[in-house]
């Protein structure tokens, strides 16, 4: 076996005041820190890419193909494949629209999965041409396309899965609830503050994501996720304002 020395970046892209803070953007800069960035900020990041790994076994059979829509740097891509190692022909497509995610991600991918075809696709998930498939996982993507295009996105999902294939669906929600919603919020941001964030980083960030991030409610996702025409979606995890939702097309769950 051999060991791979990872120098992980940290983010400290917020950590000075900036007079003008343009909108979040998926860059270079981004790109550099991102693994540190999303594990510090998005809380059960690394149980839901584990899960991943193991709801690919059971959902991915010999000779399948899994989309890792929004892929970044191939973190989720990254956990199923270790979870396939056992079976031949798997094809596997990441796709993104950053092209600087899309270089790190190539590179990440030939050191840690060198053994496995990867297709690296540069293009928008809501015109991608989707081939027949069993798994789509699309982790914390959604939630940066307008609205107006959640649902045609995912009725193109539903369509393009093989029947008893599934969709690992994460985002970040609020609540219909305002104290819930306020509550959780302020405990994601102490979730932050603990992970070595100042207030000045944590808040420089909200603001740059403010028009970028739209969260929406549990309840609109899973009614989304029915009208598509899965007949079995189920929100398998939750911690603080994350959230993931499993759906299944058809047959057993
Ligand atoms: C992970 N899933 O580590 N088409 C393709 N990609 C897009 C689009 C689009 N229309 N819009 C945004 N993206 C990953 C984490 S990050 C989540 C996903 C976050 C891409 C964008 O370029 C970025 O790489 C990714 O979606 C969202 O498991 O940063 O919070």
């Amino acid at each position: 076996m051999t060991t791979s020395k990872k120098r992980v970046r940290r983010d400290a892209l917020f950590a000075h005041p900036q007079d003008e803070l343009a909108s979040f953007s998926f860059d270079e800069e981004v790109a550099r820190v991102f693994p540190d960035m999303i594990k510090r900020s998005v809380p059960g990041y690394s149980q839901i890419l584990g899960m991943a790994g193991v709801i690919a076994r059971r959902y991915v059979p010999e000779g399948g193909r899994i989309y890792d829509l929004g892929a970044s740097l191939g973190a989720s891509t990254l956990s199923v494949a270790q979870q396939l190692d056992h079976l031949e022909r798997v094809q596997i497509h990441a796709v993104d629209t950053s092209e600087a995610m899309n270089e790190r991600c190539r590179q990440l991918l030939d050191q840690e999965l060198p053994q496995r075809e990867v297709e690296i696709q540069c293009a928008d998930i809501r015109t991608l041409d989707y081939q027949p498939c069993d798994l789509i996982l699309i982790n914390f993507t959604l939630q940066f396309l307008p609205l107006a295009d959640r649902q045609p996105l995912l009725d193109r999902l539903f369509a393009a899965l093989r029947p008893g294939g599934a969709l690992l669906l994460s985002e970040k929600i609020h609540f219909e609830d305002s104290r819930q919603s306020q509550l959780l919020y302020e405990l994601h941001h102490d979730f932050k503050r603990a992970n070595g964030y100042s207030d000045m980083e944590i808040s420089q960030k909200r603001t740059a994501l403010e028009d970028v991030l739209r969260t929406e409610l549990a309840s609109t996702h899973l009614e989304r996720l029915e009208k598509a025409g899965f007949d079995f979606a189920t929100q398998w995890f939750q911690y603080l304002n994350f959230t993931s939702f499993l759906a299944i097309k058809g047959g057993e769950a």
